[in-house]
C-alpha cells in the first residue's frame, strides 16, 4: 500500500475529525474526545497498512481490526466510509433509530464492522482469540485491537493479555489509546496503569511507546510490529483527547459529549 504524502495525510486527518465532528453533532450524543484522538492511528492503518478490500469486506485474506473501546466508533465509521465502505453521507445517521451506524459497533449491520463492541475488555478477548484461531489454521492475517486506557483497567484484558504471550500470538497489535483520560475522570486519579510499558514488557509483549498523533512514530511502530515474529505487540501511543479541537484537547468532560450545534460550527472552523 502506498504511503500518504505529509499534506495529503494532514488534509485526510482534518477530514475524518470533520466527519466526526458533524455527525456526533447530528446524533446528538456520543463520544468525542476518544475518537478523536486515535484519527491519525486509524488513517495509517487503513490507507497504509491493514490488508482490506472494501469491495470484499469478508475477503478470507484480510487483517481485522477490532475496536475494543466500542464507545469511539465514530472514528472507525468515518475511516471506514472514507474507504469506501459505505456511502459517506450514511454518517449523518450515527446513533439514530434503525441506522447501520449504531453508537456501539454493531457486526453484520455495517461492512467493514468486525465486532460489535460496547462491553469494555470484551474486545480484546475476542481478539486473542481470532488471532489465535489464524495462528492454528496456518493463517498469515493479522489482528489490529484497539483499546481505551481506562479500559485497560478492566481484568479480562489482563488475562487475554496473558494468553497472547503464552501463545506466542505474533500476528496480534494491541494498540492502546493512551489519552489519560475515562469516563469520570484522569486514569491517573481514577487507578493508574503506569508503567504501562514495563507492565506489558512484563507479560511479554514487544511493547512499543509512540506519540499516537505523530505520523513517522506510528509508521515506524507498524512497522516494527510487522516485524515482530515472536511475541504479540503493544503499542502504548500516547494520544490527545478531543485531538484538533482547542475547545475539547485534554478534557475528560468530552469523553462522552456531543458538540451542540454552535460548538459543531466551532469546531469545524477550526478544522478547515
Ligand atoms: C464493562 C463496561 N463498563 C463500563 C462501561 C462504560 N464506559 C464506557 S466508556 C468508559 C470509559 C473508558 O475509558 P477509556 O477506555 O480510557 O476511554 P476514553 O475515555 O479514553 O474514550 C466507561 C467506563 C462500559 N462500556 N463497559
Ligand atoms: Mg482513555
Amino acid at each position: 500500500m502506498a504511503i500518504l504524502k505529509e499534506k495529503e495525510l494532514k488534509e485526510k486527518t482534518k477530514e475524518i475529525r470533520r466527519s466526526i465532528i458533524s455527525m456526533l453533532a447530528k446524533a446528538g450524543s456520543g463520544h468525542s474526545a476518544g475518537a478523536l484522538g486515535q484519527v491519525e492511528l486509524y488513517t495509517i492503518l487503513y490507507k497504509e497498512v491493514l490488508k482490506h478490500n472494501p469491495k470484499k469486506p469478508l475477503d478470507p485474506n484480510r487483517d481485522f481490526c477490532i475496536v475494543s473501546n466500542g464507545h469511539t466508533c465514530p472514528v472507525l465509521y468515518a475511516t471506514l466510509a472514507d474507504n469506501g465502505y459505505f456511502p459517506k453521507k450514511e454518517l449523518l445517521t450515527l446513533r439514530k433509530l434503525g441506522s447501520r451506524l449504531q453508537g456501539h459497533p454493531h457486526k453484520g449491520l455495517l461492512p467493514g464492522v468486525e465486532h460489535s463492541g460496547g462491553p469494555l475488555g470484551q474486545g480484546i478477548s475476542f481478539a486473542v482469540g481470532l488471532a489465535a484461531s489464524l495462528r492454528r489454521d496456518k493463517k498469515t492475517n493479522k489482528v489490529y485491537c484497539f483499546v481505551g486506557d481506562g479500559e485497560l483497567e478492566e481484568g479480562q484484558c489482563w488475562e487475554a493479555l496473558l494468553f497472547a504471550a503464552k501463545e506466542k500470538l505474533s500476528n496480534f497489535i494491541l494498540i492502546v489509546d493512551r489519552n489519560y483520560i475515562q469516563i469520570d475522570g484522569s486514569t491517573t486519579q481514577v487507578l493508574h496503569l503506569d508503567p504501562l510499558d514495563k507492565k506489558c514488557e512484563a507479560f511479554g509483549f514487544h511493547t512499543i511507546s509512540l506519540d499516537g498523533n505523530n505520523p513517522q512514530d506510528i509508521r515506524k511502530a507498524y512497522k516494527s510490529a510487522l516485524q515482530e515474529k515472536k511475541r504479540p505487540t503493544v503499542l502504548i501511543a500516547r494520544t490527545i483527547p478531543g485531538k484538533g479541537v482547542s475547545f475539547m484537547e485534554n478534557k475528560v468532560e468530552w469523553h462522552g459529549k456531543a458538540p451542540t450545534k454552535e460548538e459543531a460550527e466551532k469546531a469545524l472552523e477550526e478544522l478547515e
